[in-house]
């Protein structure tokens, strides 16, 4: 399906001052010419034009031709600058595919920039992310991959597991070859544990950023009437949830997001944790707890005015998570610690704080590092593929290990969406020149 001509409205189909029409593939410039008043195409450059339907012009455009090879695409591609009304745009779009076009699934334009070798995998998870993008931490992070950020920082590992590989496997196959490094297990153990150690690396790293960029879930506890949704309202500047002096006001789990600076909170406000026999305050405790089992991060507030035996318990409870104390009603009582007031809205000591906590986590987006879900799972895999080599290294052959080392090595491949047999045989013809 990678020779037919594909189409599609690049840009939001809403009124606007302008829309574009792509259309990729080896039709592309015929196809433009039938329905434009272009008759010779000149590859990289831009054209003032009429889109005529039947003779009849359907709207005044600027059009782009970019040549094979030098394209988003890397296929024939021109782009057409129409006016920007839903009328307009669509009338195009199905002109194109009267004549001879398909309509693009989605992502098929980068799809076929990946499959034509312009991009890797990486590079196109990228494009994704970068459109996707809410925040500015998440655009650098999306920029960065689309520069080959990804590739940059797992060539290094695969160039020297590729080196082991190939070396094992001449040792098996050119036994003769007695000036070739001999590969043992005690040659191959230091590599595996140094491998180890960076994938972990790779993965911490890309967790502890991928919080701090797509926002923490951030979970407030704490006794009744501590003032968890006073302080919820205050981080979000609006009156979110009912703030009253009952104790057990907040049964229902309370949503937010905010940006406090750097660091990105996805908040929850919670129902007060406490006995009781209330059923709908019960259900809401219930949520709570279920909340915390999934939270990044922990704010437990306590009444600064009125510490007891309640607290305590809370503080024990959650003090192996990430946890922040936050002392509120700073007004009546001040603590040492973080101190908060809540109801007049001084809150700067806990801002301040996280923006702190948070950034060596936050400047990580200056660093080459795995950018999303897929990415990091793959990583996983090649970590435990190496584990388990580690555990072989003492009980098989150095022959046995090499495959092991080939799955390990398949998934960094697949990060990168590279065929790994191509990948590896061509490595093994560039450094071994066995002239037989
Ligand atoms: N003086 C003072 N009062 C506060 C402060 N923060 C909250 N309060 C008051 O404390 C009472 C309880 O506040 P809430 O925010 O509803 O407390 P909560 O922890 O959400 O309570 P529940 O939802 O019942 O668990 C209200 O009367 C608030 O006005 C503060 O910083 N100083
Ligand atoms: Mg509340």
């Amino acid at each position: 399906m990678l020779n037919d001509t594909i189409c599609a409205i690049s840009t939001a189909l809403k009124e606007g001052a302008i829309s574009i029409v792509r259309m990729s593939g080896d039709d592309s410039f015929d196809i433009i010419k039938r329905i434009s008043d272009v008759r010779t195409v000149r590859p990289n450059t831009i054209v003032y034009s009429h889109i005529r339907k039947d003779q009849e012009i359907l709207d005044e455009v600027l059009i782009s031709f970019f040549e094979k090879g030098r394209s988003y695409t890397k296929e024939d591609m021109v782009e057409i600058n129409c006016h920007g009304g839903v009328y307009v745009t669509r009338s195009i779009l199905n002109l194109l595919l009267e004549n001879g076009c398909r309509l693009a699934e989605p992502g098929e334009f980068t799809k076929r920039a990946y499959l034509n070798g312009r991009i890797d995998l990486s590079k196109a998870d990228s494009v994704n992310d970068l459109i996707k993008a809410s925040s500015s931490l998440q655009a650098r992070s999306a920029l960065r991959g689309m520069n080959g950020s990804v590739e940059r920082l797992i060539e290094p590992l695969m160039d020297e597991m590729r080196d082991v590989i190939s070396m094992i496997e001449v040792n098996i196959d050119y036994p003769e070859y007695e000036d070739e490094v001999q590969m043992s297990n005690e040659v191959v153990a230091p590599y595996v544990e140094k491998w180890i150690h960076e994938a972990e690396e790779m993965i911490d790293k890309a967790e502890r950023f991928r919080v701090v960029r797509d926002g923490l879930k951030t979970v407030i506890i704490g006794k009744p009437n501590v003032g968890k949704s006073s302080l919820l309202n205050a981080l979000l500047e609006e009156d979110k949830a009912i703030v009253t002096d009952i104790a057990g006001t907040t049964r229902d789990l309370v949503e937010g997001k905010v940006n406090l600076g750097n660091v990105t909170l996805d908040l929850i406000d919670t129902a007060g944790i406490r006995e009781t026999s209330e059923q709908i305050e019960r259900i809401g405790i219930e949520k709570t707890l279920k909340a915390l089992d999934e939270a990044d991060l922990i704010i437990l507030v306590i009444d600064s005015s009125n510490i007891d035996e309640e607290d305590r318990r809370l503080m024990e409870t959650y003090k192996d998570r990430n946890m922040v104390l936050v002392y509120n009603k700073s007004d009546i009582e001040k603590k040492e610690g973080i101190a908060i007031s809540a109801l007049n809205k001084d809150i700067s000591s806990l801002t301040n704080y996280l923006n702190e906590r948070y950034k060596d986590d936050i400047s990580l987006v200056d660093e080459d590092l795995l950018n999303n879900e897929r990415q990091i799972a793959l990583m996983k895999r090649c970590l435990n593929g190496l584990k388990e080599l580690k555990d072989n290294i003492g009980t098989v052959s150095t022959d046995m290990l090499v495959t092991d080392m080939d799955g390990a090595y398949s998934c960094l491949c697949q990060i990168l969406g590279k065929e790994y047999q191509e990948d590896l045989i061509d490595h093994m013809f560039r450094n071994f020149c066995l002239g037989k």
